[in-house]
């Protein structure tokens, strides 16, 4: 196996994928098999998260998408009038309009998204509509630091981070993470952080359990891209995706569960499943306006202003460093 592995290491052909093949056998190696969600957005996971949004479930995207359509004059309010707008995990980058409208004085826009495919066409169709603005995509994992090009060195920088990814995070991840960006954005920073809210456990369910199973081929097609990019031999039809309400934990989580006893292999490495077993793919941490405060306290921010939407609660915090 540790030739076999060596091989597979030298066959990755890039760094992202050492780090993808490295976390993938590390994360099926825990007695409780898991894998970063990072990993859900090859081009068809980015699509198929797009396509989960569409979904009359999933309240998240189109919840925050009214609130920041109604906050947006207070944001802008708050942005300064040269500022870089950076983006943490932007994908198609729809939200980002409501700001860049509502801030047309913007000095550039730095979205920042783990998928190539991703950022390059929402790259594409920002300065179609958005011409005279300077648009400068960085492919990177956010998690591993956050870097703002050169050119726009010296400009106040203001971060902004929707969707709820931060509930993407445990708790103490999450307080590390707002920290590298305080760390990284200075003294009179802003950070605007969508964190969606706690509710009735039968929302949160359907809404990462959509009726049309969008959802559980999102969680499935992290095997698909296992398979293809790390050779492995994945029976994605033997994994039902399962979401689960973790109240101590107060978040939503999904899991891929193996439908029967069977043996996979990943770069030479057998793993067993039993019957029932899970891989814990990811974690939808829910907040309240207060669990969410005492996180970015944590990291050093303080709350300038939050708004809360009306039933499903989704929260928009803006943060002063
Ligand atoms: C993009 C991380 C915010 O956690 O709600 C959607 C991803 N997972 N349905 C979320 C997701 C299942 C989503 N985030």
């Amino acid at each position: 196996a540790g030739v076999r592995l060596a091989r597979a290491l030298a066959r990755a052909d890039d760094d992202e994928r050492q780090a993808f093949l490295r976390d993938t056998l590390a994360g099926l190696s825990t007695p409780q098999k898991t894998f970063s969600p990072k990993y859900f957005y090859d081009g068809a996971g980015s699509a198929l998260f797009e396509a989960i949004c569409e979904t009359p479930e999933y309240y998240p995207t189109r919840t925050e998408t009214g609130l920041l359509h109604t906050i947006a004059p207070a944001l802008a309010a708050a942005i300064p009038d040269d500022a870089v707008l950076l983006e943490l995990g932007s994908g198609a980058s729809d939200k980002t309009r409501l700001l860049l409208d509502a801030k047309p004085s913007l000095a550039a826009y730095v979205p920042v998204d783990i998928s190539p495919d991703a950022l390059q066409g929402a790259a594409e169709r920002l300065r179609s509509a958005y011409p005279s603005l300077a648009i400068v995509p960085v492919v990177a994992d956010f998690t591993q630091g956050i870097d703002v090009p050169d050119a726009l060195a010296g400009k106040p920088v203001v971060a902004f981070f929707p969707g709820s990814t931060i509930g993407n995070f445990e708790p103490h991840e999450a307080v590390d993470l707002m920290r590298a960006v305080r760390r990284r954005l200075g003294a009179g920073a802003r950070f605007i952080v969508g964190a969606d809210q706690v509710k009735p456990v039968d929302v949160l369910l359907a809404a990462y359990d959509d009726a049309e199973g969008v959802t559980a081929a999102f969680n499935r097609n992290v095997l698909v891209r296992i398979n293809r990019e790390l050779g492995a031999d994945f029976d994605v039809g033997a994994f039902e995706h399962r979401a689960v309400w973790n109240a101590a934990k107060s978040r939503i989580e999904m899991h891929l569960e193996s439908s029967v006893a069977q043996t996979v292999t990943v770069a030479g490495q057998r793993f067993a499943f039993e019957a029932g077993e899970t891989i814990h793919t990811e974690n939808s941490h829910k907040f309240t306006p207060e669990s969410f405060q005492a996180l970015a306290e944590r990291a050093g921010w303080a709350i300038e202003a939050q708004w809360i939407s009306d039933t499903p609660a989704f929260g928009v915090f803006l943060l002063k460093a």
